[in-house]
């Protein structure tokens, strides 16, 4: 048997059986607390600057503050890397609210738990990202900024679970979510890119979603590499009429589409400037970040 992960919890590295958090945990009563999910590639920890950043701005959001500072957070996930011997591998940072009692009133919470798991993750099988995988629309809207904003990676991700489900009742393993107006918006872990005509587009975060640390790579790769790119909305009609889609995300990396609701994407190939992209990304992403082992 593989040996056991060290996990951090609240200051100490526990082996992963031993890692355990109350019942009266508000992130698991509530689901209340934030995320991220970090990705390192050859002994490095690809954005981990943008990562941080963003667990402490979700957090701020929902008012619940992190009792470390950023440069201690920084030295959790390194460490947790470190202890594990990963150099290919992610990492599950959570801040829960903490324990509290039964009721909702997050001042009962006193003391917010910090837990990092650093470990493998593998959200599809090897082979679909040559080949590119068949998406469906989810009849389940992307939940409205005035009801909790996607921005937030909140521990509540239910309206997410709710359209994978709906993916896999298609058979297939990822579903696109439209916002309350019909724009696509992303997917249930992923953001959404498409090409026309050599053009890129992405919806901008007004439409209603995460502000992907992925999405933001290739936004700058593309641009660098003198792609016209835009933030622009669109509808299911562009996306079944795009020559191109990919999705991206630090779980799923970056996913070529090729099938959206049975309409063919493009030749139903991977495209070009897919292709080219991905290629930029595996190359960025082993050279950049910061290093595990110093
Ligand atoms: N949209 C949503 C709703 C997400 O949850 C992304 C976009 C992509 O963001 P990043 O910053 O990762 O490029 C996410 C990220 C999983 C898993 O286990 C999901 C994510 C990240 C890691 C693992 O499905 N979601």
């Amino acid at each position: 048997m593989d040996k056991e992960k060290l996990v951090y919890l609240d200051g100490e590295y526990l082996p992963q059986s031993q890692a355990k958090l109350s019942v009266y945990d508000h992130g698991f009563l509530y689901g209340d607390g934030v995320f991220e999910g970090i990705r390192a590639y050859n002994g490095r920890v690809l954005k981990l600057k943008e990562h941080i950043d963003r667990l402490y701005a979700s957090a701020k959001a929902i008012y619940l503050t992190i009792p470390v500072s950023k440069e201690e957070m920084f030295e959790i996930v390194l460490s947790s890397f470190r202890k594990n011997n990963i150099t290919d591998g992610y990492c599950r940072l959570v801040v829960s609210r903490g324990v509290g009692d039964l009721g909702l009133d997050p001042k009962k919470s006193k003391n917010p738990s910090i837990i990092c798991i650093a470990n493998n993750i593998q959200l599809y099988p090897k082979e679909m990202y040559n080949v590119g995988i068949p998406i469906v629309t989810a009849s389940q809207r992307r939940n409205k900024a005035n009801a909790i904003d996607p921005q937030i990676k909140s521990l509540n991700y239910l309206n997410n679970i709710l359209a994978k489900i709906e993916a896999g009742r298609c058979g297939v393993q990822e579903a696109v979510m439209l916002n309350e107006d019909g724009i696509v918006a992303e997917c249930t872990g992923d953001n959404i890119f498409i090409v026309k005509d050599n053009i890129i587009y992405t919806p901008p975060i007004s439409v209603g979603i995460l502000e992907g640390i992925t999405r933001n790579i290739f936004i700058d790769l593309a641009k660098k590499n003198g792609i016209e790119t835009y933030e622009k909305e669109f509808t299911l009609f562009n996306l079944y009429n795009a020559d191109e889609c990919f999705l991206t995300g630090t779980g799923a990396e970056a996913m070529p589409v090729i099938k959206v609701d049975e309409r063919i994407i493009g030749t139903g190939e991977v495209g070009a400037i897919t292709k080219k992209l991905l290629e930029l990304f595996h190359n960025l992403v082993r050279n950049e970040g910061e290093v595990i082992f110093k």
